[in-house]
């Protein structure tokens, strides 16, 4: 048996320097050291049929054998998983004619675009951006804007109102209170910002953006806020654009108007977008009325000026050709990412 145990070792010596891989290696393993039919089991099983005498030096023979076969299938082992994992990068080595890896990088929001335009054009202009709180006092956001308690105005911009008497702007213009509270004039501002009311559907929705313009100065008259108007919308969508302004009604203007731009996309003509009448509604303007000056401390006797306030989402939906607003609201990547910069 003591030779079984040389002859064994010295067999598996050989044979393991021919092992190529892993698996073969695992295969040899198995040769020697499974428990049911390997070698090394098989003769120590085999120590039965030996003089008693001479059990205890072969066995002893054997498990020598046994610690030097695992030794160095371990150390085998080691060698083949370095050359394995060297051959396998070397067998991928790098290729400097494959075209690069395009990264992804990141754009503007289609809104975040249009209020860079926005500003950029109002800059232009000569006017400052300001901007306020998107949760507003009762006396910012209506009442130093002539509407006073129980004004039925309010009820046309439903409101959201938080704890402690506060309340989500409903719109851009508490921004003028502010910035003429806090400056003399003469003032040319303009803001920029989040607005909330109750409503939602293909074109309105909770939460949406206003732009709010306001000059004040010693003599600045309508056909000033006429020409600021059709500045400005001829700089956002194209020189050949006409706007229109209609009497309406806004508690803190007097005389007040909406104003409309010619449809952009049938030139006037006529389309579903302007509902065939070739214009679409764009904003709410007029001259500041003298209850906001005084309730700001202006005298409205020596100071006059202008306001407007128009959704920069509707700016957005008519120059990207968007349909329905929610859409800017739902961050989905396959939307966002048709509006490159
Ligand atoms: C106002 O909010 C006035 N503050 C504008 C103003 C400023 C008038 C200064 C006079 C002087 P109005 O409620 O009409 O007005 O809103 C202005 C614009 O905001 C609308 O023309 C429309 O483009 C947009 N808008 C209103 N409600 C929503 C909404 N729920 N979702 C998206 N856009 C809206």
């Amino acid at each position: 048996m003591e030779t079984d145990a040389e002859q064994i070792r010295s067999e598996f010596e050989s044979e393991l320097l021919r092992t190529a891989n892993s698996q073969a290696l695992k295969d040899l393993r198995n040769r020697y050291l499974s428990r049911k039919n390997g070698r090394l089991s098989l003769a120590l099983r085999g120590l039965s049929k030996l003089p008693a005498a001479k059990r205890p030096h072969a066995g002893q023979a054997l498990n020598q054998a046994r610690q030097r076969i695992e030794t160095l299938l371990a150390e085998r082992q080691q060698d083949l998983e370095t050359h394995e994992s060297s051959q396998q990068q070397s067998g991928d080595p790098l290729d400097l004619t494959l075209p690069g890896r395009r990264l992804l990088i990141g754009q503007a929001h289609p809104l975040t675009q249009v209020r860079h335009q926005v500003e950029s054009v109002f800059r232009e202009l000569g006017y400052r951006i300001e901007t306020g709180p998107e949760i507003e006092t009762d006396f910012h956001n209506f009442e130093a804007l002539n509407m006073p308690e129980g004004h039925p105005a309010r009820d046309l911009q439903d409101t959201f109102f938080t704890e402690g008497g506060y309340l989500l702007r409903t719109h851009t213009s508490p921004v003028q209170v502010r910035t003429m509270m806090s400056r003399k004039p003469p003032i040319r501002m303009v803001a920029i910002g989040r607005v909330f009311r109750r409503d939602s559907d293909i074109s309105h929705s909770p939460m949406f953006h206003q732009v709010e313009g306001l000059a004040v100065d010693e003599r600045v008259t309508f056909a000033d806020l006429k020409g600021t108007i059709a500045a400005f919308c001829q700089r956002v969508f194209s020189p050949d654009t006409k706007i229109r302004l209609r009497p309406s009604y806004f508690p803190f203007v007097e005389p007040g108007a909406e104003f409309d731009i010619s449809c952009a996309l049938c030139s006037g003509s006529g389309c579903p977008t302007c509902k065939r009448s070739g214009w679409i509604e764009m904003g709410g303007a007029g001259m500041v009325h003298p209850a906001v000056f005084r309730a700001v401390g202006y005298d409205p006797g020596t100071v006059s000026g202008f306001a407007f306030g128009l959704g920069i989402d509707r700016i957005a939906m008519l120059k990207l050709g968007i349909n329905d607003i929610r859409l800017l609201f739902e961050n989905d990547l396959r939307f966002l990412r048709q509006f490159p910069q």
